[in-house]
């Protein structure tokens, strides 16, 4: 089974960008929260949430999106996916009074993880304009 983890994560780490910590949760070799996932999608709960619902979408297959901005053609069709998946978990997760959908992008955007993921947060009122 170790060998089989190592050969999963190193077809996933084939693309461009270094590994970073949500290859291994794709990989559960770390443990985290799912809350939706699918054969594209994987959604989990967020580590230090920020509202009392905080949930990140990520492609599984990173394929060199490892910030919104590195986005190509190609890309259209799992970005379409991941904002769709958003509104399932949000039904999922039942905030049916409204929430909020971000992307950090690069440094001035304070991304920390290098692998595109949506963050979904809710279930209290959010403030206009984010900091
Ligand atoms: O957001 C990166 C987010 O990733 C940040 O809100 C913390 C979260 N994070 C980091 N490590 C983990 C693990 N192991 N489980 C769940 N969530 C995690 P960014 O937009 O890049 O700043």
């Amino acid at each position: 089974p170790g060998e089989e983890v190592a050969a999963q994560a190193a077809s996933l780490f084939k693309d461009s960008g270094s590994p970073t910590i949500f290859d291994k949760i794709i990989a559960k070799v770390i443990p985290s929260k799912i809350v939706y996932e699918d054969d594209k999608v994987l959604a989990f709960r967020d580590l230090n949430p920020q509202a009392p619902t905080h949930i990140l979408i990520i492609p599984k297959h990173r394929d060199g999106l490892t910030q919104l901005s590195k986005a190509e053609e190609r890309h259209k069709e799992i970005l379409g996916e991941l904002l769709y998946a958003s509104t399932v978990v949000a039904k999922k997760e039942k905030l049916d009074d409204g929430y909020r959908i971000v992307i950090n992008d690069g440094p001035q955007g304070c991304q920390s993880v290098y692998h595109l993921h949506i963050h979904l947060v809710g279930g209290r009122q959010m403030k206009w304009p984010p900091g």
